[in-house]
């Protein structure tokens, strides 16, 4: 079968970008050329340049994976997206991908690419671990590895922040106008941290530049949403069906998107509201909602479900129990929310459980379950947090609590090892002599610096809310767990 390379080549009925690739150039760096970029950013691009043209195809960049530039660049950066909803499946072929390329074999297009003027907007999806932020104090975190390379090195940087200051610090010496900062990760706001991330990393490296990038540089927070499960053979395979062609960049996704933007753009944008992308003042009540809502069940149901012998999400929900939990964990997290014009928690509540059911999406408990330290945080405890000042039930995020915890052990209940993937394993996962007992895990766990708020752990009731759960978990396991919290 042919590779896909040129539009000329797809099966009738494929969408194709409404708009020559070739005649549009490049206008955005993004890092973090993964999976999740592709079935987002990418195609809100796409539908940008398809109604309002303009110079604002990306070069995307791998820091480290070698694969999305060896999948696209034979492709000429064409590559389909699967959108599957409850009712059917539709592919498109998405053209707003100028260059793949990655840092380690492609350093110097890379770093002429972030100090071109064309480029206007540097995007990211790097994940929570990728910055290096010590989310105590908002600045650089020292012990992660690429920040402590790029301290040592700024002039040959590695990782997110040594790379955007090194090459502000260029733009800014060759009078070329900065760059606009675009977070796209599950952060809260992700701008504003972005933002105070450089300025600590340039007051270390680059002290005059610091200034600089705190006053003219714009760093929009934004909150992305879209369900993207990990690509597999399968995957592959249903695009070549789908498409007549072979593409080794196929991706898919749900059929949902959602996009909330703050206006912030100094050097302009492409029309992503073509996509429908929103355009608010303030972000923050958006994002609390999806990290509290989508992401904390998410990260709930993941560690439940993945002890209770659950591999998909859909799985999750077609145990009664289970989604029961689901609903409840749904409904706390709204109730920590204050309300928002226009948007009706419930119904959102309702639309996360259908999406989560969805049966045509293989998504993985184990892949939510990664980075559970870095995501803990904003998804969970500080939802706790505010139902704890509002006198709101804590169970639920008691049960969440507990069953990471239970997580962290890195066994399952067949006694069977699982790798915890997280950036702090080493430090989570208990001695192999070390006994464990529900308040020894507990107290271990709630004494990690930065994680989990002293604000909760000495809040009455919340210590017995968690070890009771966790208890159960350990003695009679996570089914047990279920089904006693989803009987309360
Ligand atoms: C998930 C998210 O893996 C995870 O932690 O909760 O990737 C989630 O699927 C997206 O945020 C949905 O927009």
């Amino acid at each position: 079968m042919t590779r896909l390379s040129t539009l000329d080549q797809l099966a009738q009925g494929v969408r194709r970008p409404g708009y020559d690739p070739a005649a549009h150039g490049p206008g955005i760096v993004h890092i973090g050329l993964g999976a999740f970029h592709k079935a987002h950013q990418a195609l809100y691009t796409d539908d940008a340049l398809a109604a309002a043209g303009g110079d604002w195809r990306i070069t995307g960049v791998s820091l480290r994976s070698l694969e999305p530039a060896a999948e696209l660049t034979p492709q000429n950066g064409l590559f389909t997206l699967i959108e599957r909803g409850v009712e059917g499946s539709t592919a498109r072929i998405i053209g707003a991908i100028d260059r793949a390329l990655s840092l380690s074999t492609d350093r110097r297009a890379v770093l002429d690419a972030l100090c071109d003027p064309a480029t206007r907007i540097v995007s990211l999806t790097v994940t929570e671990k990728g910055y290096g932020i010590d989310r105590a104090t908002g600045g650089i975190d020292r012990t992660h590895p690429a920040i402590a390379a790029d301290l040592a090195d700024p002039d040959d940087p590695q990782g997110v922040a040594g790379l955007l200051v090194w090459a502000l610090r260029q733009r800014r010496q060759a009078g070329t106008p900065p760059f606009t900062v675009l977070c796209c990760d599950n952060l809260p706001e992700n701008g504003t941290l972005v933002r105070s991330l450089l300025v600590d990393f340039a007051r270390q490296t680059a002290p005059d530049l610091a200034d600089h990038i705190a006053s003219d540089v714009a760093f929009p927070s934004t909150m992305v949403d879209r369900i993207t499960p990990a690509r597999t053979e399968a995957t592959l395979a249903l695009a070549r069906e789908m498409t007549g062609v072979e593409d080794h960049g196929a991706i898919e996704c749900e059929s949902f998107r959602q996009w909330v933007i703050e206006d912030h753009f100094p050097s302009g944008r492409p029309a992503w509201e073509a996509g429908g992308a929103v355009f608010v003042e303030d972000v923050r009540p958006f994002e609390n909602m999806k990290l509290r809502m989508l992401n904390g069940a998410h990260s709930m149901l993941a560690y439940a479900g993945f002890l209770a012998g659950h591999r998909y999400v859909r799985d999750v929900m077609g145990d009664l129990a289970l989604a029961a939990l689901v609903r409840r964990h749904l409904a706390a997290a709204a109730a920590t929310l204050p309300p928002l014009p226009g948007v009706d928690l419930q119904a959102y509540a309702g639309d996360l459980a259908a999406r989560f059911a969805n049966p045509h999406l293989g998504h993985e408990t184990y892949q939510i379950a990664m980075d559970g330290t870095e995501k803990m945080p904003q998804r969970i405890f500080a939802a706790a947090c505010d139902a704890l000042d509002r006198a709101q039930p804590l169970e639920p995020f008691a049960f969440a609590t507990a069953a990471w915890m239970r997580y962290t052990l890195g066994r399952d209940e067949a006694g069977q090892a699982y790798d915890l993937r997280d950036p702090r394993s080493a430090l989570l996962t208990p001695l192999p002599d070390e006994p464990v007992t529900p308040e020894g895990l507990h107290d271990r766990l709630a004494a990690f610096p930065d994680l989990v708020p002293t604000r909760l752990t000495e809040a009455p009731g919340w210590r017995d809310a968690v070890i009771a759960r966790l208890t159960v978990m350990l003695d009679r396991g996570m089914r047990a767990a279920i089904e006693a919290d989803a009987s309360r």
